[in-house]
């Protein structure tokens, strides 16, 4: 058997997320066109005859952001790192590489673990101007390959590279586990992937969503108690939107969400508050 650990890592945006949910075929990290959408690293993990590949999802990189929360999410990629096997780095062709894409370089090459170059979103081809140059990374890779995570291209050439590239040795899951997300985390995540696709612009990262209680009902649904948290009263306002309008298009996409991947009954009660310092207790405990 083979089995070990690959850290998923980039800029924001590139497609890390949509990629870890593809690779192990089911969605355990949320998605959205908006950066820093992930905000803790998150496993998935890929079961199959030769062995089992445990996926870990990291925030997207970033350069010249200095808010607390850019530099906690900086800091938890570099310590996603820690006693891993390999890195699968992965890069946008729809945008300009940069100072920032050289960063991340940087961050990847110090590790000194096997790198795999993954050139994503090759679907949008026509969209895709950086292609060549991103071709040219030199990160001392193992290989080079075009994927598109959303249409599973070159997924399994994916799969087949990494396991080259992992070490001998027992799985480090049970066979029917595919994340070691807790059940509470993961309702937090949809929830707040609701909120970032129905807010605008920078609102998304004033908000931060917990889940206050889950009570199991005697028909066999669920009550679901969550906060969505902001920074402030003038953003508590635009989350609630004119009429309670805005709240309940994130709690409606929520629940149905939430009542097909649990296949029960949701019923689902949110409230918005301000917490001014959430983001400097994040991460902390
Ligand atoms: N066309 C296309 N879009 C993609 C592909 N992969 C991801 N996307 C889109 O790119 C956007 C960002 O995807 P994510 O998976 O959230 O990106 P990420 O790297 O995890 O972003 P952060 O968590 O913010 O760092 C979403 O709108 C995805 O649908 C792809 O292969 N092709
Ligand atoms: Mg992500």
């Amino acid at each position: 058997m083979k089995s070990g650990f690959v850290v998923l890592a980039g800029r924001s945006n590139v497609g890390k997320s949509t990629l870890l949910n593809n690779l192990i075929g089911s969605k355990v990290a949320i998605v959205t066109p908006k950066p820093q959408t992930t905000r803790l690293p998150i496993r998935g993990v890929l079961h199959e005859d030769k062995g089992q590949i445990v996926f870990v999802d990291t925030p997207g990189i970033f350069l010249g952001k200095k808010d607390t929360l850019t530099k906690k999410l900086n800091q938890s990629v570099k310590d996603s790192m820690e006693g891993i096997d390999a890195i699968v780095y992965v890069v946008d062709p729809t945008r300009k590489p940069g100072k920032e894409e050289l960063h991340a370089q940087k961050i990847l090459k110090a590790t000194n673990k096997p790198i795999v170059l993954v050139i994503n979103k090759s679907d949008l081809a026509a969209n895709a101007p950086y292609i060549d140059e991103l071709s040219e990374i030199d990160v001392g890779q193992v290989s080079t390959l075009l994927v598109s995570a959303l249409n599973h291209r070159n997924l399994n050439i994916l799969k087949e590279t990494l396991f080259e590239l992992m070490p001998e040795g027992e799985g480090f899951y049970p066979d029917m586990q595919i994340t070691d997300m807790g059940h509470q985390q993961w309702i937090e995540e949809v929830i707040r992937e609701k909120v970032f696709l129905n807010l605008e612009q920078e609102l998304p990262y004033t908000v931060h969503v917990s889940v206050e209680q889950v009570k199991f009902r005697s028909n066999g649904g669920r009550c679901i108690e969550a906060t969505i948290w902001t920074t402030n009263d003038r953003y508590k306002r635009m989350i609630i939107g004119a009429k309670g309008a805005t709240i309940k298009k994130i709690g409606i996409a929520a629940r149905k969400e939430l009542t097909i991947a649990l296949n029960t009954d949701i019923h689902l009660q949110t409230e918005v508050k301000v917490d001014a310092r959430w983001q400097e207790k994040f991460g902390n405990n």
